[in-house]
């Protein structure tokens, strides 16, 4: 099962709806945010990455324009501001994809991949970040952007709004087929997660979420940097670990402590926040994996370059594979899908287990989520 939801089929789907049967368009979802951690309980790495805020709006011309902004390096060509917080992995082999005993079929066989070094993102793109990307170069997000009605000739243009997918089970609004835990809501967007009425206080620090692949990549070339190939992510993420369940092991809880956030309970209804996290965590908040790499299991999915097709390890290169030249989702033929890793603070064991490192999910380019977020990383050889 996954957590499969498109922007295209929605909006086709309001289309026909809008003639059909003539509904409204969807209410607005405005959900009470999670209280911050106090201050007292805020951990080490929270200060470190306010840091990081610091020194890139220390770098001067942050806040200049620019006539074409996402063209080049401009606002980042400082290699201290370009590197800042990025993690070196080194050069290697190792074994991609999933074994016979772990439940991922379009993860099989598992097949040895030689990449080049490289360097990526400790951590996951914050608000913080994203909002200096947005400063800068007055970039909107595709969530920001109104349906292009060319795209969608015969809707009713006044269902063609922004809007994006919400986590929000049992609320009014209107259910995505097949994830009625998802509503579409109209201005939910990285700037109101949870739609009109929320914000981002207290949570500058949290990944960036309602982030498409365009939007990423958008950022990426901003940033001088670019989305990780799937092996380059999966690389990562075994942080050193051969033919690991996890990014730290095969035991889930070692010590009796959660090392992601996912969901405990029974999804969709019951989340006990055993990890102390309802919604997304601040970045940093768990136990990095053996490269230094801060949640590359749970809190928000993130994009990879590549596209998706169910039986790319059938074929895939040993030597640095970019994955296959056309997308394939069996589930929703005709759709082009980009791969997604790491699973979500939605990810439980009774429905989403993407949160294990061999997990792999399509994802629609243009489709974004109150879970789905990015990092960035820097081919080698370093500059
Ligand atoms: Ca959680
Ligand atoms: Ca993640």
């Amino acid at each position: 099962m996954n957590h499969c939801i498109c922007r295209f089929l929605v909006a086709a789907t309001i289309a026909v709806v809008s003639f059909g049967c003539g509904e409204r368009k969807v209410p607005t979802i405005v959900k009470t945010q999670k209280p911050e951690p106090k201050k007292t309980e805020m951990r080490p790495q929270e200060v470190f990455v306010g840091g990081r805020s610091t020194a890139v709006g220390l770098s001067g011309g942050i806040h200049t324009p620019l006539a074409n902004p996402w063209s080049d390096l401009v606002l980042t060509s400082s290699r201290a501001i370009r590197y800042y917080n990025m993690k070196w992995i080194p050069a290697g082999t190792f074994w991609m994809g999933a074994s016979q005993d772990e439940p991922f079929p379009h993860s099989r066989p598992v097949h040895k991949v030689e990449l080049d070094g490289f360097w990526i993102d400790q951590f996951e793109v914050t608000n913080a970040e994203f909002a200096r990307f947005v400063e800068a170069t007055g970039y909107k997000t595709v969530a920001e952007r109104a349906p292009d009605p060319k795209q969608y000739p015969n809707a009713d243009k006044s269902l063609l709004v922004p809007f994006s997918f919400v986590f929000a089970p049992h609320k009014p609004g209107r259910e995505v087929p097949n994830q009625p835990w998802f509503r579409v809501v109209e201005g939910a967007s990285w700037r109101h997660p949870e739609g009109p009425g929320s914000d981002l206080s207290g949570r500058m620090n949290h990944p960036v979420v309602h982030i498409c692949w365009y939007d990423a990549v958008a950022y990426c070339k901003w940033a001088g940097k670019r989305l990780p190939t799937e092996a380059e992510w999966e690389y990562a993420a075994r942080g050193g670990l051969n033919r690991k369940r996890y990014c730290w092991g095969n035991d889930l809880m070692p010590d009796g402590k959660w090392q992601a956030n996912i969901w405990q309970g029974k999804f969709p209804d019951e989340n006990l926040k055993a990890d102390g996290y309802e919604r997304t965590a601040p970045v940093g908040t768990f136990p990095p994996n053996g490269y230094g790499l801060y949640d590359m299991s749970g809190n928000v999915w993130e994009w990879t370059a590549d596209w998706f097709h169910p039986n790319y390890f059938l074929v895939s290169p040993v030597r640095n594979p970019q994955g296959p030249k056309k997308s394939y989702d069996p589930n929703e033929p005709g759709v082009p899908k980009r791969v997604q890793k790491g699973g979500s603070f939605l990810c439980s064991d009774n429905y989403c287990i993407n949160y294990m490192v061999a997990g792999r999910h399509p994802g629609a380019p243009d489709s974004a989520a109150s879970h789905i977020g990015f990092r960035c990383v820097i081919s080698a050889p370093r500059d």
